[in-house]
């Protein structure tokens, strides 16, 4: 057929094929994931001041609206080179929105067990539309994981958490797109952590990439954990882990040691962020810089805020050279979870349709 000749845009294994767990012979299953915006943030550099240039990466335009995709490519194409018959994951949204895509993509049924009414919207949306078999359990997301590993992975089904090594390889490539555009690592890489997979494969991504001598040098990891669910930052389990960034409840992160590792080698940092300043960060994004985020997201955000303006910042920015260049990954879509603003849309009232009613309205 024609279409088969022309030229398909790669994801992220076929750009960086040599750094992945990829043979010739793995059947690759891609959505054209990775290659996302790193977004140069002039508001928000002014807000940070002292000369210092603040990049976005924004993960939300990946295929199914987060940084998932990176990881499940990987994980998916392993899986089919192993013959496996099905995929299973634990999630609190994200995961299963991307598994089941990929899944679909691959032709295989993908189970996702899920902590019930603690989904946000639009990602329970997507892993209907893209056919997984879907679990809602009475427990949180870290009941989901335990019943995931309990259950096991073998031939017939593969779990494509971020337990998955394949998945935190896959993910390394958020690391390397940076440092390929800004033609050398940050000096500050601040993201949200909830199971701890991302921190702890972008700081493999960056310190693979050192050691190709791709960079000259690796970055302080700063991570953010919502306060009413911040093992890492208080050291112990939480049973109960509650915030309104459903993304990153989690009371007990399967990366938790590599994230404490990638924190200490980085002399970086685990800090925490309320849901009042995740919401306000969401906000200020979306009206500053036109970048609309999910509010897991906005924790980076709020958490560069914080390094900035507080004095309870267990990293303070007080200190940072001048012109200091600064990374915040934002992992997912607004879109994905309107609800906390869709309450704001009932003020909207319809006036009578003519142009003086539509400018009174209007302010104009
Ligand atoms: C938007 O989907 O754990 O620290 O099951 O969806 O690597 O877990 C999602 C996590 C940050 C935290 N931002 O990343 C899941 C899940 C968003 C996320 C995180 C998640 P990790």
């Amino acid at each position: 057929m024609m279409t088969s000749k022309l030229r398909q845009s790669g994801g992220v294994i076929e750009h960086y094929r040599e750094y992945l767990p990829v043979r010739a012979s793995t059947p690759i299953v891609s959505l054209a994931e990775g290659n996302t915006p790193l977004v140069y943030c002039s508001q928000l550099s002014s807000r940070v001041g002292r000369g210092c240039e603040v990049f976005v990466k924004n993960e939300g335009v990946n295929p199914t609206g987060s940084f998932k995709d990176r990881g499940m490519t990987v994980a998916v194409s392993k899986a089919m080179e192993h013959c496996a018959k099905a995929l299973i994951c634990a999630s609190t949204g994200n995961t299963s929105a991307s598994a089941a895509a990929y899944a679909a993509r691959a032709g295989i049924p993908c189970i996702v067990v899920l902590p019930a009414g603690k989904i946000a919207s639009g990602k329970l949306v997507q892993a209907f539309a893209y056919g997984a078999r879907i679990v809602a359990i009475d427990g949180n997301f870290d009941d989901a994981l335990r019943i995931v590993r309990e259950l096991g992975d073998g031939h017939r089904f593969v779990i494509v958490n971020s337990i998955n090594p394949d998945r935190i390889a896959g993910q390394k490539t958020a690391a390397f797109e940076i440092v390929d555009v800004l033609e050398d690592a940050p000096d500050f890489h601040l993201l949200p952590v909830g199971n701890a997979g991302n921190i702890t494969a972008y700081w493999a991504g960056y310190r693979d990439y050192k050691s190709h001598q791709r960079s000259t040098r690796l970055p302080t990891m700063i991570g953010f954990q919502a306060a009413g669910a911040a093992p890492i930052f208080h050291n112990r389990i939480v049973e109960k882990p509650e915030t309104i960034a459903s993304a990153i409840r989690i009371g007990n992160p399967a990366s938790w040691k590599q994230a404490c590792a990638a924190v200490a080698e980085s002399h970086g940092a685990i800090d925490i962020v309320s849901d009042e300043e995740i919401l306000e960060a969401q906000s200020w994004l979306a009206k500053h810089e036109g970048i609309f985020v999910e509010p897991a997201s906005a924790a980076a955000v709020a958490g560069l805020f914080k390094c900035c303006e507080s004095d309870q910042a267990a990293y303070s920015f007080q200190n940072i050279p001048e012109a200091s260049r600064i990374v915040c990954t934002v992992t997912g879509h607004g879109l994905k979870d309107p609800d906390p603003i869709t309450q704001r849309m009932k003020e909207l009232k319809p006036v009578a349709a003519s142009v003086t009613d539509v400018r009174r309205a209007s302010g104009l």
